[in-house]
């Protein structure tokens, strides 16, 4: 009989083989003609799965509001830099993209890890935060080098509102918010930020929605698949902002001495 060599690849998320290119076995035809938008996209290549529309309309509201967050933070910064030293469109990008981790913006992974680990434990904010500051380990999903208790990050607040009307549960994102309101109860800026409320909600998605079993959950926070959606959205401004400096014409950057301690 016929005897199938063993290949070197596997893979299961999609196939250009036929006619038309499948992601998760759903061909581009239908696709664009049923009105996918990216949120199925990410859905069916992450997920291997078509997720209901309020499931995709939330990813998508992630990558929009991640999208950018100005030219001070990390990793624009490292964009801009990069593409004042001439560099080309690919190196601006990922010289941005690489200050993303568990400061700037790759948090996500780890606050759902933690929230998920504290919650199903039953543990109060309280054990929570104080277990997290004897093992000396910062809350993910907490804190921010500009907003504050009396100045809200409106993309929490739209986050927020959005599962509220939509999401079954959201239990996680309640769960996060009283660990919000302890930390806040130590210092101002220990707010949930960002990353805390894409964490938490995304944990709510997961266990909300049906549409994964609890061994898929355990395994989508373990692999840590939500750093992806923060990585994917911020390309969008990392792009735009090497756009901006090459458009500006902007010379190579240095940095001023006076803004340097030179000190032995
Ligand atoms: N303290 C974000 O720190 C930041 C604490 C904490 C317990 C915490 C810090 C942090 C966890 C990681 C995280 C995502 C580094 C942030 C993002 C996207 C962004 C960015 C943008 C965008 C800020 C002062 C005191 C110290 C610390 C204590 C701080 N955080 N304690 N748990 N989580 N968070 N990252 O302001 O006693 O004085 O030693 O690591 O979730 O990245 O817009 O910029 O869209 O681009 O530098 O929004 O919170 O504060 O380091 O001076 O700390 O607070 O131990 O206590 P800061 P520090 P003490 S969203």
């Amino acid at each position: 009989g016929k005897v199938r060599a063993p290949t070197h690849i596997i893979s299961t998320i999609s196939d250009d083989r036929g006619e038309e290119p499948c992601y998760a076995g759903v061909p581009m035809s239908s696709i664009v003609e049923q009105g996918y938008g990216v949120g199925d996209v990410i859905s069916l290549l992450w997920f291997k799965r078509s997720l209901p529309r309020y499931c995709t309309h939330f990813i998508e509201i992630c990558i929009m509001l991640c999208a950018d967050h100005g030219p001070c933070v990390s990793g624009a910064h490292n964009t801009i830099v990069t593409a004042r030293a001439g560099k080309d469109l690919v190196s601006s990008l990922v010289s941005g993209l690489l200050t993303i981790g568990p400061r700037f913006g790759g948090a996500i992974d780890d606050a759902a890890r933690y929230f998920k680990d504290a919650y199903d434990r039953g543990l109060t904010p309280y054990e929570f935060v104080e277990g997290m500051k004897k093992k000396g380990i910062r809350v993910p999903g907490i804190g921010h080098r500009i907003k504050r208790g009396d100045n809200r990050d409106k993309r929490v607040e739209l986050l927020q509102r959005f599962a509220h009307t939509h999401f079954p549960s959201v239990k996680y994102m309640e769960y996060a918010v009283q660990v919000e309101t302890y930390t806040l109860s130590k210092a101002n800026n220990l707010v949930l930020n960002v990353d805390g409320a894409i964490g938490s909600l995304f944990l709510d998605l997961l266990a909300g929605s049906g549409m994964f079993s609890k061994q898929e959950i355990d395994e989508i926070v373990e692999i840590g698949y939500l750093n992806g959606l923060f990585v994917l959205a911020r390309s969008i401004g990392l792009i735009g902002h090497t756009f901006d400096q090459k458009r500006l014409k902007q010379p190579l950057y240095r940095h001023p001495w006076e803004d340097v301690l030179y000190t032995k």
